[in-house]
């Protein structure tokens, strides 16, 4: 099937005990034995649910993998990845990422014994030159969040699988969507998501997924997750289904939008610099373009007036545009990484690769674009 019926049809069959269309919501933690060890498939939710494996099946097609997992959280997908790993392996980064993922990995896991070195990833000698005897990981995340670096994600993990077939490669695919690049087919071990975001769509529930194409890597993180126990429950499950078969349609107005957004900021007189890999001007625009098939709802950017005080008046005018943390909902929403979701992030670290006080991250939703540029100039306007 094309990707478009996929996203409705994909690992998907009607109840087999009713008929009914849509996965019921299997509001269940137990299932009744006939005798021990005698049961239907499902034992205990924590383990499996049938709305949750009818998520699964969907997540695991939408990337071209075998197997899906859905978790509580996308940091809590996260984290089943790195408990994969052994006290003294070491991860390579790239050196943007989401606050809450590089906070995970320097609040919690570094105690454990697990070693972090960030990289910019713009460049894939960067991450083999990182690379040594006890690397086990290399975590890619492109678009990165909030500046929107791209990674070369074929060439990274080819690169890296000619040092070592035993480092695993992860990419946390949540800004793009398997709707414009699908890292498993690019010879990837791991796709994450936060399936907050896109996936769900619609900014109703916190959900995080991991997609996988190796049968043995599939049985270790789903012992993870039964052991460690952060899964999702019926209820996100079935709403996030719901989301998801929509995946397309929205995606394709998020990509125009996000693409006019970008197009309207970097022709405005106050706007200093934007971020957005399908503007020429992107370092990488040509890796984005040959990496995926359009390029996003996302959109940073900075005013020339780098003051606290004409960046926070914009925060507070945007109308359409709510002040929230955040992404890819059917609304738009505005967000200030220092503040809001990279507080987390010290500011010598952030100031560094250019996440400054003047960053303003945009979530484009599927408004009218009329509406959305509307929004922006009064906005804009009021920093005067
Ligand atoms: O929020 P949660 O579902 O746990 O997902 C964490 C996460 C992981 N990876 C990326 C790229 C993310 O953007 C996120 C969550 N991000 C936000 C909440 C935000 O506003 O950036």
């Amino acid at each position: 099937m094309k990707f478009n019926s996929k996203v409705i049809h994909g690992g998907q069959m009607h109840d087999p005990s009713t008929g009914a269309v849509m996965p019921p919501i299997y509001q269940t933690s137990t299932y009744a034995q006939s005798s021990p060890g005698k049961h239907k498939g499902y034992e205990y939710s924590r383990a499996a649910n049938p709305t949750r494996t009818a998520l699964e099946n969907a997540f695991a097609v939408l990337e071209n993998g075998t197997h899906a997992f859905a978790f509580a959280s996308g940091l809590a997908a996260v984290d089943c990845v790195l408990r994969v790993l052994k006290p003294g392996d070491e991860v390579i980064a790239g050196d943007d990422l989401y606050g809450g993922s590089y906070r995970m990995f320097t609040k919690l896991f570094q105690q454990y014994g697990l070693r972090f070195s960030y990289v910019d990833m713009n460049d894939p000698k960067n991450v083999v030159n990182a690379i040594t005897d006890k690397t086990r990981l290399i975590w890619i995340e492109t678009p990165t969040n909030p500046l929107m670096k791209i990674a070369d994600i074929e060439e990274i993990t080819q690169q890296v699988k000619l040092v070592s077939n035993s480092i695993l490669v992860a990419v946390d695919n949540t800004f793009a969507t398997p709707y414009l690049q699908r890292p498993l087919d690019l010879g990837v071990d791991i796709v994450m998501h936060s399936a907050t975001k896109y996936l769900g769509g619609h900014s109703d529930l916190v959900m995080g997924a991991l997609m996988v194409k190796n049968e043995a890597l599939a049985k270790e993180l789903h012992f993870i997750q039964f052991a460690a126990g952060a899964i999702a429950g019926p209820m996100d499950a079935f709403l996030a289904l719901r989301g998801v078969k929509t995946l397309h349609v929205r995606m394709e107005r998020h990509c125009k939008n996000g693409k006019a957004v970008a197009e309207y900021l970097v022709k405005h007189p106050k706007v200093k610099e934007v971020y957005y890999p399908g503007l020429e001007n992107h370092p990488n625009h040509e890796i984005a373009k040959k990496q995926m098939d359009d390029f996003g709802g996302m959109v940073s950017f900075k005013l020339k007036d780098e003051s606290k005080e004409a960046t926070f008046t914009f925060l507070e005018n945007t109308k359409v545009f709510t002040l929230a943390e955040s992404l890819g909902g059917v609304e738009s929403l505005v967000n200030h990484p220092v503040t809001m979701t990279h507080a987390s992030i010290p500011e010598e670290e952030r100031l560094k690769i250019g996440i400054t006080d003047s960053l303003i991250r945009l979530s484009v939703g599927i408004e009218d674009i009329d509406d959305l540029i509307e929004d922006l100039e009064q906005a804009l306007d009021a920093t005067t």
